[in-house]
């Protein structure tokens, strides 16, 4: 291996906003793999996630975070809310992720928030394959860069994967003068348990009426080689009894669907066969309750 060039630059991003602008989208395509889970819904990302990007000249430790949100009321959203900030707090670089066109008073509160951390920051205008003609975004982008003195504002799509280097290498530009944190090639610091586990509330969330969702967690209890294949058994909390039938649906038809979508999705991530069993069981108001989200891994 060659020495490091003396100007190679090294730093923690966090990619901050708030719900459903793109924040894990975004961090899936910058690392080239699915590290954080997506869906339609609001307030998927629960946890901080690191994703490490390593190029010629930078290494860029993204850390994609819950979406910072207004009304947090229960100790879960409260949770939710201190892993962003203080993400924020940690970072060398902010990326405040927006969605093209829209600004709204929780985009306001983020910004708020960035402000006052005093962190160097670009913007990310996502969902540009959404406007057309591009030339719309033109004012859209003079009034953010009105709003705070940002380094630089870079449009792009997160879906598409489109003008997702440029962002790269704008931040890269921005980070501090230091040796690689992570060695090349090491994408995240989750484990296997969790990636499982986060795949198992993606699919789950797809399948989910507007209220359960934010009631569910998913813990993996056992993971062993087994036959050349990996064998997991995974407990899908959900927070009142009532939710149970909801969750694993007429003859378990849910439950195994749910089922079916992660072990197809996660062996194709993974490059592994794996057998998933799954069960319901009750912690009743499990999101209210300080304790029982420490032992289900929200820190
Ligand atoms: N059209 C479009 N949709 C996007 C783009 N990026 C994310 N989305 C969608 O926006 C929704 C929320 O995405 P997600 O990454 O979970 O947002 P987060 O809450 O900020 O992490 C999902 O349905 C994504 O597919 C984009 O570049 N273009
Ligand atoms: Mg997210």
């Amino acid at each position: 291996m060659s020495a490091p060039a003396p100007d190679f630059r090294s730093g923690f991003a966090a990619l901050v906003g708030r719900p459903n602008v793109g924040k894990s989208t975004l961090l899936n395509a910058l690392v080239g793999t699915k590290l954080s889970i997506v869906t339609p819904r609001p307030q998927t990302t629960r946890h901080r996630i690191l994703g490490v990007v390593t190029l010629p000249q930078a290494q860029i430790a993204f850390v994609d975070t819950p979406g910072l949100h207004a009304r947090a009321s229960r100790a879960l959203n409260k949770a939710m809310n201190r892993t962003a900030a203080a993400a924020l707090e940690a970072a060398d670089l902010v990326v405040l992720v927006v969605e093209a066109l829209a600004w709204t008073s929780e985009d306001e509160l983020v910004l708020a928030r960035l402000a006052r951390s005093g962190r160097p920051a670009i913007a990310a205008v996502n969902k540009i394959d959404r406007v057309r003609p591009r030339a719309q975004l033109l004012p859209y982008l003079g009034e953010l860069g009105a709003r705070h003195p940002f380094l630089a504002l870079v449009p792009l799509s997160a879906l598409k994967a489109d003008n997702v280097p440029d962002l790269c290498a704008t931040i890269a530009a921005h980070l501090p003068v230091a040796p690689a944190m992570f060695p090349d090639g090491e994408l995240t610091d989750r484990g296997l348990n969790f990636r499982i586990a986060e795949m198992i509330r993606e699919k789950l969330t797809l399948e989910l009426n507007q209220e359960v969702p934010y009631g569910i967690a998913v813990e993996v209890e056992r993971l062993a080689e087994e036959d050349g294949q990996l064998s997991v058994d995974a407990a899908i909390w959900v927070d009142r009894e009532g939710q149970k039938p909801i969750v694993i649906g007429a003859r378990g038809e849910r439950l195994k669907r749910v089922g079916r979508a992660a072990r197809l999705a996660l062996n194709g991530l993974l490059g592994r066969r794996l057998h998933l069993n799954l069960w319901v069981k009750v912690r009743e108001n499990w999101a209210d309750n300080a304790r029982a989200l420490r032992e289900l891994g929200v820190e």
